[in-house]
């Protein structure tokens, strides 16, 4: 197990080389000491938690056969962001976005959609279930969050990982969060495809969380931010969530 995800971790690594000059490393020692992530492999400290759970065996969710793509997925929620900034990045195709990974982490990162693109990709078509009684089963496809995190350092004193979002509601803007369980679990994603064409704005453009074994609310759409914080109970309302500081849905969605 430990020898298989170490060659994912160089095949990541060997990607983002080829990504060169768009990404942004704020220090580069620590890109191939391998012998520090097999030892963080065998402590039993923050991020690390959720690796283990699941090489131990956590269940995943149900993945679905091509035929059974819903030809309709509704989008739900907001489908067009309003805030300028977003619009300009939209009207470049996202060229010039980039995704900012920080927080609890050793080496802040700043991804542009190439280099996520770059890296190994996970895809699953899996049901979404949204609490408002409708479920869909889609293709998701993107790198996944774990590798990521590893490749930002993320701190031991990481519990909790953060999705600002582009958009709100009102005046208040739209965030989620997942414990490290969810966020190293191997299907969790950060997808840029979707039905095996670029995510639509509708469903997120240009980068959404999947996070399968959780209900609808929890898969931020236009996620700008990944922030890997120690609490969540000192951000916004508190609760870990648009939804959850509005009192309607609760943190822990699993199905
Ligand atoms: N940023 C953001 N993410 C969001 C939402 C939203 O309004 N804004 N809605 C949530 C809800 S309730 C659901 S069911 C799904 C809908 O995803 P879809 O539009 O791709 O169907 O996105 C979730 N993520
Ligand atoms: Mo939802």
């Amino acid at each position: 197990m430990n020898g298989k995800i170490i060659l994912h971790r160089r095949r990541l690594l060997g990607s983002l080389a080829v990504a060169g000059g768009g990404l942004l490393l704020s220090g580069c020692d620590a890109l191939n000491d391998s012998d520090a992530f097999r030892g963080a492999l065998g402590t039993a400290e923050g991020w690390n938690d959720g690796a283990q759970r699941w090489l131990a065996g956590d269940g995943l969710a149900r993945e679905y056969r091509a035929a059974d793509m819903s030809p309709l997925f509704r989008a739900n929620g907001n489908v067009r962001v309003e805030n300028a900034v977003y619009r300009a990045s939209a009207a470049q195709r996202f060229a010039n976005w980039a995704l900012v990974v920080d927080g609890l982490v050793a080496r802040p990162l700043r991804l542009p959609l190439s280099a996520l693109q770059q890296m190994p990709q996970r895809a699953q078509i899996t049901r979404h279930d949204c609490v408002e009684g409708w479920s869909a089963i889609g293709k998701w496809q993107g790198p996944q969050l774990g590798p990521i995190l590893q490749l930002a350092g993320i701190l031991p004193a990481a519990r909790y990982i953060v999705f600002h979002c582009a958009d709100r509601f009102g005046s208040t803007p739209y965030y989620e969060s997942i414990g490290l369980d969810d966020a190293m679990h191997p299907q969790t994603i950060l997808a840029w495809m979707m039905n095996d064409a670029p995510l639509r704005e509708a469903h997120g453009a240009p980068l959404r969380l999947r996070v399968e074994r959780q209900l609808g609310y929890k898969h931020a759409k236009f996620v700008m931010r990944v922030e890997a914080r120690d609490r969540i109970d000192n951000l916004y309302g508190g609760r870990g969530g648009y939804w959850e500081d509005a009192g309607e849905y609760g943190w822990y969605a699993g199905i």
